[in-house]
């Protein structure tokens, strides 16, 4: 490295202080970016020892009668819980329900008595497995609002959370990336 180089981009000169104040400004862009897209994906909500991770749902067709909903839950705490039961007032119901296949169909269930949340462990909610039903909808859930349900939780309680609606054809893409 020659001399000239060296008088030119050493440790003080103008041109690496105005570069290192580039990247701080680059970095803190960078920053709020990503805060303010966690911000609008990746909401959450504490009850106890549980929390519910980006709850969301889709836009529904008009006269549509049902709506998904989705979430993942976590549960740090060293006993298990238990979803026991929602509610919400954008249906007149909600339940707890399971997509699998049964010969060759895909099928629909009510899960009874609540779905167990292991201790240490993680729920996810998701289209093709477990997921809320809310049922006989009031309104039409519209992409880009939130509608509120109350999830209720046999040890940890009640927790009102806001569930992001997406457009008809989510498939909750931002699993892939947020978790
Ligand atoms: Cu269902």
């Amino acid at each position: 490295m020659s001399h000239s180089f060296r008088a030119r981009f050493g440790r003080n000169s103008p041109f690496l202080r105005h570069f290192e104040e580039r990247l701080g400004i680059t970095v803190f862009v960078l920053a709020l970016l990503f805060v303010s897209v966690q911000a609008v994906f990746a909401h959450e909500f504490k009850v106890g020892d549980l929390e519910v991770v980006h709850p969301w749902s889709r836009a529904t067709p008009p006269g549509a009668k049902v709506a998904g909903g989705y979430f993942t839950v976590t549960n740090t705490g060293s006993s298990p819980d238990r979803l026991l039961s929602i509610s919400s007032d954008i249906s007149a119901k909600a339940e707890l329900h399971e997509m699998g296949v049964s010969d060759g169909v895909m099928t629909m269930r009510p899960v009874t008595g609540g779905l167990e949340i292991p201790a240490g462990g993680k729920v996810a909610l998701a289209p093709g497995g477990y997921h809320l039903m809310f049922v006989g909808l009031k309104r039409q859930p519209k992409q880009g609002e939130k509608f509120s349900a109350a999830l209720t939780f046999e040890k940890a309680g009640t927790v009102t959370v806001d569930f992001a609606v997406e457009g008809i054809g989510a498939t909750g893409g931002m699993d892939d990336h947020a978790n």
